[in-house]
This record gives C-alpha cells, sequence and structure tokens, in this order.
C-alpha cells in the first residue's frame, strides 16, 4: 500500500546549495514528491513542530536552528514510504550513518543532520498537514 512522509531540507543544507542533490536523489530512489514548498519557519511553528522534543536539552537549540534559515518541506509517496526513507536518509547522526545516505553524505552533526523525516504514519499525517492543506498534494494514483 502506498504511504507518505514528510521531510524536511533544514538550513544548513538549503544554506550550503544542496536542495537540487538531496531532491534529485529522493526522486532516483523511487519516492514521488507530491506536495514541495520553501518557508522560513517562526519559532513558534518550529516550537509547535517540535514539541515532542520539549523536554530534551536540545530543544531550544533545535528550534534556533531550524528557524536560521530557509527550509524546503516536501510530502513523498511510495510503497512502505516512511521505513524506506528513514532507511535511506540514514541515522539520526551522520557519523553513524551508512555510506550511500543522504545524512552520511551531507550531514554535519547530530543536530546538523541535513533533513528531518516523519517516524510514523501517525505522524506523517500530523507533520504532512502541518506544512501543507490537502488541496496543496497531488492527487497520484
Ligand atoms: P530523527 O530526526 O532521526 O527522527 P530525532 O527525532 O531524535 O531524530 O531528533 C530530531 C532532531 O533533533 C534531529 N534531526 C536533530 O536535528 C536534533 N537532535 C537529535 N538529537 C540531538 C542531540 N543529541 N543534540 C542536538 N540535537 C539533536
Amino acid at each position: 500500500m502506498k504511504e507518505r512522509t514528510l521531510t524536511i531540507i533544514k538550513p544548513e543544507c538549503v544554506a550550503e546549495k544542496h536542495i537540487g542533490n538531496i531532491i534529485q536523489r529522493i526522486e532516483k530512489a523511487g519516492f514521488e514528491i507530491i506536495g514541495m514548498k520553501m518557508v522560513r519557519l517562526k519559532k513558534k511553528d518550529a516550537e509547535r513542530f517540535y514539541l515532542v522534543h520539549k523536554e530534551r536539552p536540545f530543544y531550544s537549540e533545535l528550534v534556533e536552528y531550524m528557524t536560521s534559515g530557509k527550509v524546503v518541506a516536501m510530502v513523498l509517496e511510495k510503497e512502505n514510504c516512511v521505513e524506506d526513507f528513514r532507511q535511506f536518509i540514514g541515522a539520526t547522526d551522520p557519523q553513524q550513518a551508512e555510506a550511500g545516505t543522504i545524512r552520511k553524505d551531507f550531514g554535519q552533526s547530530i543536530q546538523f543532520n541535513c533533513v528531518h523525516a516523519s517516524d510514523s504514519n501517525e505522524n506523517a499525517a500530523i507533520e504532512s498537514a502541518f506544512f501543507f492543506s490537502t488541496r496543496e498534494l497531488i492527487e497520484c494514483e
């Protein structure tokens, strides 16, 4: 069954002009882009997006980082999308990420790890709705 996931190309990765490379790799790996936009998150938006991490010691740093520049948000569609995309981008810490993954190739550290990806179908739906209205998503077969 087709699933969806929400990914974000993070500020440092946009600033370093990796958008094109990353999108090309995502497409070549068989993920269909059904929604895409560039935004600069406001503090209150980033706080809400990362609310699950509120109690983590890195929460305020994370909010500051995610509001520090433009990001590109995308909704992707594919069979087994959530799990396959997390596999495709690699571990949270780029140093632990497998060779050939996006985080291995473009990530700098556990915080500056170049992309976000939803970790469950439930969160994918919530995170997708955070950035996109249903009208902004392409209906795929
Ligand atoms: P993932 O992005 O792989 O789902 P999470 O959900 O544990 O990983 O972390 C969300 C984000 O918080 C990460 N993408 C990263 O930017 C940041 N982060 C995670 N762990 C740390 C840490 N130990 N120190 C600083 N930032 C972190």
